[in-house]
Parts: structure tokens; C-alpha cells; sequence
């Protein structure tokens, strides 16, 4: 029995995506718009297993969220607070390496690390935590510091982005997280973070850690005050940075989570439009590798459905994830990799750990036996 579009405008972009040719931008934007989420799930899943099959990539990891003190008011952002916040926290290095060390830091692959821009915080402090990490566990890959937080850097250390981002692999930096992109529209972006960097300003660090030999992840921040059009602008401008570089490995979309922000007068995103997201991203984003549903912006029982909706990821075992619960994630923090692989395995695919850049990989057997 054939899949029957409910939505006859996609046939022509159903052609495409069956010879393997690149969407429009005009595409993307009928793929946000058309009633017919099924026909795009099914087109993304096409993508989806030629790419990828029927593996589900996770990751032992930890989230380290060194503080939430911020120089930028973000209207978006639940986690950023000044210091004299009753909220506000500061973890000194001894902290977090010892945070770390009782997580068993030595036994995940990787740490992932973002925070705020702390106003005081010297240049060094970024490296010594880098190094740090390093020295004590010298296996764990460090993927840090936002392409927001390495400009912030930039300026801290008077150092073009260049000599940054060299300072931060030398000290231990293994690649660059996805997140400070939101949306690249100016006319968004002033509304939602006019004090953050730019949409060119993003894409230049990502295109500069790139050229450095940095892989990167990107994201974009939906479900907020951006149109359909600007999602699909967002979406090609990462693609032609990806033609450029081949960097990028994972593309996140993030679910806009309202609560406790000054946006609180949105409504959280619809089950619907987080599998229209993914969907939409693999057929846009031809040339990345991945794309990954974040079960904690999006809940375990939507990242499992996502799994027939393009994505092939669901990031990992996180620990402790502080950005997103301020703003009124509902879901745990800590996932042991048990239940990830059991939550691969209820969504019919096969279970596969990675490290940070998909070049360790094992696939797990049935009768693996899993330490918790
Ligand atoms: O840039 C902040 C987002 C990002 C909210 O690379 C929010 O694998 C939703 O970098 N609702 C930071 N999103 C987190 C980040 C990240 C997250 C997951 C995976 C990866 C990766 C990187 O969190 C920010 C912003 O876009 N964010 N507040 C909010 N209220």
C-alpha cells in the first residue's frame, strides 16, 4: 500500500526528496504551512533511514552549567539572572571538577558545557576550566562554551575569535554546542535577545571554529514570535554554511518553554509543531549528519515518536540540565542509560552509544547487559 499525501502540494517536493535533490526555501515554508504533518514525517523519514537506517544515536554524557549570572537579559530566557539575583549561583572550579568526579565524570564520554556571561569571570577562568576537566579526565571530550559565549570571550581576552577559539582548543576544547542561535531574523532577534550577538555574528564563529578543525552542533529557538518564513530562512542560511565548511554534526531544534520568562504569555509548543520541526529540518538540512530530539526540551514520549519524524538522535543521560527546567521543563534531568536504550528500543530502533562526534559508535545487543 503507498502513503497517500493528504496534501497534494507536496508531491512535486515528495519527487524531490525520492531523487535526492535539494528543497527551496519556498519548500521549507510549504513544509512548515501544509495540515499534512503525516506526509512530512513521512518524507523526513524517507531522509531519515537513507542516512541513517534504523539507528538511534545517544550519548553518556553530563551537562555542566557553571552559573546563571548574565550580562544579557534575554526576553526568552528563564536561566539568566543578574548577581544580586536571589537565585543566582556561582560554582567555583573546585566545585564543578568535584561535581564532575561524583557524577563519574570518568565514565561518560562527554561533558557539555554552557552558561551565563558572568561580568567578572577573567579570561583564564574559562581556560582553567577547560584544562581542569582535562587533567582529570583526559578521555571526556568537552564540547563548550556557546559561539555567544566565545565572542563574550573574545572581548574579555582582546583576542580576535580566531585566536579565542585557538586559546580554547589548546586548553582542552573539543567542539562548539549549538546553542545563542535562536532565530537569525533581525527582526526577531531584537525582540527576543537585542543584546546578543547577531545571526551573521553566530554563523561567523561557527564558520571560524570550523576552519580551526572545531565541529560544532547548531540549533534554533521555535515556537516564539518567529513566522514560518523566518524558520525556513534560518534553516538555509545553516545550510549554506554547512555546503562551506562541513562542520556542523547535529542540528537541535529547541522548543520554546515560556514559563518564568518575559514571554510567559505564549503557550508552550504543541506536541505537533516539535515533530513538524525535526521533520522539517532533515529534509532542509540535506548535508548535516544528524538531527537530534532533545527528549528534556521535548519529553521522552515525543522524542520517541521523532524517531519516525527525521531525527536519529536523542542526545543522552544529561544530568543536572538547568537552562531549559528554569523555564518549566516538566521532565527529569537524569536519564540512566538503561532507560535510554529501553526508550530507543520502544520506538523501533536499534540503539546505538556514540561519543560527541559519532566516531566511536557501538551498536547495543539485545542481551547487552547495562550498568545503570
Ligand atoms: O541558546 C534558553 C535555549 C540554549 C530557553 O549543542 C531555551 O547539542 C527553550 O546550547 N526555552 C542553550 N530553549 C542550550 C544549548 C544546547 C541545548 C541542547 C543541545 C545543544 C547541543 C545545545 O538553550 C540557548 C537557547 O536557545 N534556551 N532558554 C527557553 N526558555
Amino acid at each position: 500500500m503507498l502513503f497517500e499525501f493528504e496534501d497534494s502540494t507536496l508531491l512535486p517536493i515528495h519527487e524531490k526528496v525520492t531523487a535526492g535533490t535539494r528543497l527551496s526555501y519556498e519548500d521549507g515554508v510549504t513544509l512548515w504551512k501544509t495540515h499534512d504533518l503525516l506526509g512530512v514525517g513521512y518524507m523526513a523519514n524517507i531522509v531519515r533511514e537513507r542516512l541513517n537506517g534504523d539507528k538511534t544515536y545517544f550519548i553518556h554524557n553530563r551537562h555542566i552549567n557553571p552559573t546563571n549570572v548574565c550580562v544579557l537579559s534575554c526576553q526568552f530566557c528563564a536561566f539568566g539572572v543578574k548577581a544580586d539575583h536571589p537565585h543566582a549561583y556561582e560554582k567555583s572550579l573546585e566545585e564543578i571538577f568535584s561535581d564532575a568526579e561524583k557524577y563519574n565524570g570518568g565514565e561518560v564520554s562527554e561533558f557539555h558545557i554552557v552558561g551565563g556571561l558572568h561580568p567578572d569571570y577573567p579570561f583564564e577562568y574559562y581556560l582553567d576550566l577547560l584544562r581542569g576537566l582535562k587533567e582529570r579526565f583526559p578521555l571526556v571530550h568537552i564540547q563548550a562554551y556557546t559561539a555567544v559565549e566565545v565572542e563574550y570571550l573574545s572581548r574579555l581576552g582582546e583576542l580576535s575569535l580566531k585566536e579565542t577559539l585557538e586559546a580554547l582548543k589548546e586548553a582542552g576544547l573539543g567542539s562548539i554546542p549549538g546553542g545563542g542561535a535562536e532565530i537569525f531574523a533581525k527582526r526577531v532577534r531584537r525582540k527576543i535577545c537585542g543584546d546578543k550577538i547577531t545571526g551573521e555574528e553566530w554563523l561567523q564563529a561557527h564558520e571560524i571554529a570550523h576552519d580551526i578543525g572545531l565541529k560544532s552542533n547548531a540549533t534554533m529557538l521555535y515556537g516564539h514570535l518567529e513566522t514560518v518564513e523566518e524558520r525556513s530562512d534560518h534553516l538555509v542560511r545553516l545550510r549554506e554554511l554547512q555546503d562551506r565548511t562541513h562542520g556542523f554534526v547535529t542540528f537541535i531544534p529547541l522548543a520554546f518553554h515560556p514559563e518564568n520568562t518575559v514571554l510567559d504569555f505564549l503557550k508552550t509548543t504543541p506536541g505537533q509543531l516539535d515533530l513538524r520541526a525535526l521533520a522539517v529540518s532533515r529534509l532542509m538540512l540535506d548535508n548535516f549528519p544528524h538531527v537530534k530530539a532533545f527528549w528534556i526540551m521535548i519529553t521522552p514520549k515525543i522524542a520517541q515518536l521523532a524517531q519516525s519524524f527525521g531525527a536519529d538522535d536523542m542526545d543522552g543521560t544529561v544530568v543536572e540540565e538547568k537552562i531549559i527546567h528554569a523555564a518549566g521543563a516538566a521532565t527529569d534531568q537524569v536519564f540512566h542509560k538503561d532507560q535510554i536504550i529501553h526508550m530507543i528500543r520502544e520506538s523501533g530502533r536499534k540503539p546505538v552509544e556514540r561519543d560527541t562526534l559519532y566516531e566511536k559508535v557501538e551498536e547495543l545487543k539485545l542481551e547487552t547487559h547495562i550498568e545503570m
